[in-house]
């Protein structure tokens, strides 16, 4: 039994080797492991945490690559289901070492986006403690109803809910449906992390405390609303609690590639949590791994083991 689950969809990442070139341009790619849910599964197993991940990958060579990839990572792949019909969802990314890459995906109606009830309903939920579900999902899914299920199965279980809204318009049909959904999603969730541009997008409020407590009125389960702020750290409000912390982010010398880096957060955060740390100390973790995430080129491949969080969290003390 693992301590926490999570769900989505895997991807093959096609990363550009070619700094400030343009995806259209590109001619070398580096071929990784993605996927938000996926990289949370990657960071959590290597703080070595037990997680169950549930995906659907193709009958194809990109199935195969991400099965490989997904075992070589010690993540067990019982829940990992091939699909004859469907194929793997790909995506691409430019190079930069300013702002965000670019991002491209080749995913509608795949593999994963055929995740079904059935699927669902082999999960074993008896023991689980957390289940970690992002705003990725609900969009792709050919049938959304699908995640709903899911949400009464863990509560029927009593699996608290850690819900990142990874907010990913190109993944929907519309902007108001993006909200909509992801808002219902969130009503189910013990702890919601939005960086602070989704929370207002999806609350209409500006202001840290603002998005905080209108998640919290929207929904009594809601207990934690953590908001990234990037670089500056991430903010901490507790329901019913006036006082909101603020954790600083880690400085980083030279930033490589940002995407991953709030799957590192989520890792952080979580792994703290399942090792009973304040949650002071979990969202420090989060911004340290969110930190270590951006200095490498792949998604996932700059999240630590132990050994090399805790050489930087002592590098970071100096
Ligand atoms: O959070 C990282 C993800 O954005 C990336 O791995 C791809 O899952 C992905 C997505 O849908 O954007």
């Amino acid at each position: 039994m693992a301590e926490l689950i999570t769900i989505g969809e895997p991807l093959v990442l096609f990363a550009s080797t070619e700094e400030g070139v343009s995806l259209d341009k590109a001619t070398s790619f580096t071929k990784y492991l993605a996927g938000a849910e996926v990289n949370v599964a990657v960071g959590l197993t290597r703080l070595n945490h037990t997680v169950d991940y549930v995906s659907v990958v193709g009958d194809d060579p990109f199935g195969q690559f991400l099965r490989d990839a997904i075992a070589e990572q010690k993540i067990d792949t019982k829940y990992l289901y091939t699909s004859s019909k469907y194929p793997t969802g790909c995506m691409f990314k430019s190079k930069t070492s300013t702002g965000d890459p670019i991002t491209f995906y080749l995913r509608k109606g795949s593999a994963a986006a055929h995740l079904s009830k059935e699927i669902i309903d082999q999960i074993e939920l008896a023991g689980v403690k957390w289940a970690h579900i992002t705003g990725i999902l609900p969009g792709i899914l050919e049938t959304p109803d699908v995640i709903f299920h899911l949400l009464e199965r863990l509560k029927k279980a009593n699996v608290s809910i850690s819900f990142d809204p990874n907010l990913r318009p190109a993944v929907w049909p519309s902007q108001e449906i993006m909200i909509e959904t992801i808002n219902n999603l969130a009503k189910s969730a013990k702890m919601i992390m939005p960086g602070v541009k989704e929370g207002a997008i999806l609350t209409g409020e500006t202001e840290p405390r603002a998005i905080a407590d209108k998640f919290f009125s929207q929904s009594e389960i809601t207990e934690t609303v953590v908001i990234k702020m990037g670089p500056e750290g991430a903010m901490i409000f507790r329901r019913g609690q006036a006082d909101a912390p603020i954790i600083s982010g880690f400085k980083v010398d030279h930033v490589v590639d940002t995407v991953g880096a709030g799957d590192g957060f989520a890792v952080g955060l979580l792994s703290g949590i399942l090792e009973g740390k304040s949650l002071e100390e979990a969202v420090s973790r989060g911004n340290a791994i969110g930190a270590m995430a951006v200095m490498s080129p792949g998604d996932n491949d700059g999240y630590p083991d132990p050994s090399m969080l805790d050489k930087f969290l002592k590098e970071a003390e100096n």
